[in-house]
This record gives structure tokens, sequence and C-alpha cells, in this order.
């Protein structure tokens, strides 16, 4: 069986989790591949409203085994406050969550070294959630990182004595004001990971390819989105793994001739938040609107998130390096009476009109180019079927699958679970 992807096409809180959550009943597993707890994918069901960090959106699903792979990074106590989270749905977690060896451990000091890495850039800070995401990469990369299965090794705890010396020489070395108490950071991190160490550890690899072989289905699940991709995002105001669908490959390691569906979805206009150019941000009250309707609030920091119109020419960028297949369109309900809609489809760039995404989309380069739209004025909130839908909504889908060439197979009209349309 092949394995299926669900990836954010622009710059996360696409809506992820709950579309991971309504696919999750036709999969046997559901696995992380990248990021860590910067992500936040807000599932609704029952009237309950949860946010996952690290565990894959399966969770909630009675059948579903789920997999947290080698390319995610994980915070021992952040972890464990999910876990503390998740006791009043009475899951039974041991059996149904596990951890690939070969993830990578965030720790205190890296959350430490992430803050005064933003706070020695100033203007040019990033806007980091702060979580220690940049800094475990680096590790990772720097072939200095900690994983889950040297936990398992009594002489994890001397590898950890040098990592975070060398941490606190770093801290210093930015010499910025960053108060801390290490000793009760570290007596919170030891206690999490003893909690962590009675879950479940693998080689997913393994695990994963011997699941295929025996014919269970498995979804892949990306955090963020693929214009935050460290390659292929809006360097360098990205985070630091590939979003993308490369990144499943090298996050669980499944090879890429067993991909199977990618499912791309994107909302019907467009949010960041963080710092990073974006083009068609919009500064006034149709932006206001769009926050204000949409509740477009970051589901980890809380901070109010950047809104504006819809850019093609970056979903066409992030839908080819991807390869999606099957798109679903997110929070059209929220656009419903505004006065005209607007897609940006190519950029004024150095004078010359393009359709690509140039190497440089900073706002002194790029002047979004818009085609204008009549907007729906009905509720779709309500709405079950796509016979339901008014014929702007219809023309605004036609216009995207024409330029995408690819179908928009899902419209989402709100947050719960019912309000998801097939098409
Ligand atoms: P970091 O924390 O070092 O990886 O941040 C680097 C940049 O990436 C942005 N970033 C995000 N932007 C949107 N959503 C994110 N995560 C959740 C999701 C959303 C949430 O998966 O949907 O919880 O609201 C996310 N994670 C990182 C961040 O703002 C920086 O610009
Ligand atoms: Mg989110």
């Amino acid at each position: 069986m092949a394995v299926d992807l669900l990836l954010g096409l622009q710059w996360g809180d696409e809506g992820k989790g709950k579309i991971v959550d309504v696919l999750t009943s036709n999969y046997d597993i559901i696995a992380r591949f990248q990021g860590g707890p910067n992500a936040g994918h807000t599932l609704e069901f029952d009237g309950i409203k949860h946010v996952l960090r690290t565990i894959p959106s399966g969770i909630f699903h009675e059948k579903s085994t789920n997999v947290i792979g080698n390319g995610v990074v994980i915070d021992p106590v952040v972890f464990i406050q999910e876990l503390d989270g998740l006791k009043q749905f009475d899951l039974d977690i041991k059996s149904k969550l596990i951890i690939s060896r070969k993830a990578h451990i965030i720790l205190p000091t890296h959350r430490l070294l992430d803050a005064a890495s933003e706070a020695s850039k100033g203007k040019a800070k990033i806007g980091s959630t702060l979580k220690g995401i940049g800094p475990t990469y680096m590790d990772k990369t720097g072939r200095n990182g900690i994983r889950i299965g040297d936990l398992e090794l009594d002489s994890w705890k001397e590898k950890y004595r040098a990592l975070a010396n060398k941490h606190e020489e770093l801290i210093a070395f930015h010499n910025v004001d960053i108060q801390y108490n290490l000793v009760e950071m570290e007596e919170e991190f030891f206690k999490a990971v003893e909690l962590l160490k009675e879950l479940t550890f693998i080689d997913s690899e393994e695990y994963l390819q011997k699941a295929q072989k025996n014919g269970k289905t498995i979804l892949a699940e990306g955090a963020q989105g693929s214009l935050l991709d460290i390659d292929f995002g809006t360097y360098p105001f990205v985070t630091s793994s590939n979003t993308t669908a490369a990144g499943a490959c090298t996050g669980l390691g499944v090879a890429p001739n067993q991909i199977g569906e990618v499912y791309g979805i994107f909302k019907a206009y467009t949010t960041r938040v963080g710092s990073g150019p974006f083009p068609t941000e919009l500064f006034d009250e149709v932006g206001a609107e769009m926050a204000k309707v949409g509740h477009e609030f970051g589901a980890v920091t809380g901070r109010a998130r950047r809104c504006g119109w819809l850019d093609l020419v970056a979903l066409k960028y992030t839908c080819q390096v991807n390869g999606v297949t099957q798109l679903m369109m997110m929070k059209g309900d929220v656009l419903s009476g505004f006065d005209k809609l607007k897609i940006c489809t190519a950029y004024e760039y150095k004078g010359e009109v393009i359709d690509h995404l140039p190497y440089n989309i900073e706002p002194e380069n790029v002047k979004p180019i818009y085609s204008e739209f009549e907007c729906w004025k009905e509720d779709l909130t309500k709405m079950r079927e796509p016979s339901q839908f008014p014929k702007e909504l219809n023309d605004y889908i036609a216009f995207l699958e024409k330029e995408l060439e690819i179908p928009i197979k899902v419209v989402s009209v709100g947050p719960d679970r019912t309000q998801t349309i097939h098409r």
C-alpha cells in the first residue's frame, strides 16, 4: 500500500488538524514526519475543541496507530503536558502511540538558545514560536543531538550535560538579557523524560515498511506549511525542517515511489504568523475582517495572524514542489459577504510581469497583480452538499482548478467534522 500525504500549501494554519481528523477514519496509521511542538493542530468534534502539538491527529480515532517519525523533534516537557491534556478522553495511549528512536530531543537549553538567538536579531527576528525547534535541528545536522533511542542507554545523561554546558556558553555568547533558572528547568525536564520512557519506542521506518507490506493504510501528516520549508520557503523566515513532500520520505523512511495521494490544503485566503515577506498581505479593514471572522490567532502562541488575499503564484509553486494530487479548500465561509474577492495571479517584479515565485519576494521587489471575483453572500456554514453552493463560490473554485490543474475535492465550511463537503 502507498503512503498518502497531507500537507499545508501556505504558511501553516491551513486547517490540517481538521482534515487529518476527517481523513483518519480511512487510515490504519497516522504519522508525523517533521516539526515539533511549534505545530498546533486544532480538532473540533462533538462540541469539543482540542489542540495537538506533537501527537498525530489520529489519536482520537479508535482504530488508528499514531507514529512520531524520526524527522520530528520532541520536547519531553511539552509532550507530557500534551498527554495530560488527553487524559480526559480515556485513550489507550500506550498501544495507540509509538515514537521513533531516531527522533531528536529538544532540551531546555535549546529553548533558551532559541530565545537568545531571536533576541540577538532584533528587528530581523524570525518570529519563532520559541519552542527550541531551530537549535534542535542545528544539533541534529551538526551531529551533536540527543535522540529518543539514547534514553534507553545509561550514558545519555553525560551526553546531555556536555551538550547543555556548550549551549550555556552559546547563550552567553549571544550577549542578550535572558533570565533563566536551569536547575528548575532540568528538574522538570528529567521528570518528563522518565514519564516519556514509559511509552513505546520503535525503529519506525521498519515498522512502517512492515505495515505497508501487510496492507495497512498510512497517512503522513505534515505540520507548518510549504512556504515555511527550510529549502523552498521564504528563507530565512522559515522553520528548520522540510515541510514539503520530500520531508515525509526522510522523516519516516518512506521511499519516494511509495508515496500515493498528496492532499494539499489551502485557505481561500492567506495568513502568516511571524515575520517575513507576504506579497498579498492586507493592512486595511478587509484584512482585519478576515482576521476577525476567521479567528486568526495562533493555536500555540496566540499571536494575531497577518491576513491577505489568496496568492495563486505561491500556491502553484507549492503544488508543484509537493506533487499535489488533490486539493482541499478551507475557510471559504469566512469570506461570505465580502464586497469583492481578489486572487493574485501574477507579480510585477523589477518592471516585468511574472507568474512564478522569484528568489526574492520582499515587498520592495514584488507587487501583486490581482483578478477580481464576485463574492458569495450566503452563509456557507450550514451547507452540507456541493449542490447548495452559490454560483460565485463555484466560479471561484472552477477558476482555481483550471489554473492549478488539480481538482478541489474537499471544501470545508466550518471547524466541525460535519462541515466538510466532498466534491
Ligand atoms: P519556529 O518555531 O522556529 O519553527 O518558527 C519559525 C517560523 O515558522 C513559523 N511557524 C509557524 N507558522 C504557522 N503555524 C505554525 N504552526 C502551527 C501549525 C500553527 C499554530 O502547524 O499550523 O500553532 O498556530 C508554525 N510553526 C512555526 C513561525 O511563526 C516562524 O515564522
Ligand atoms: Mg495551526
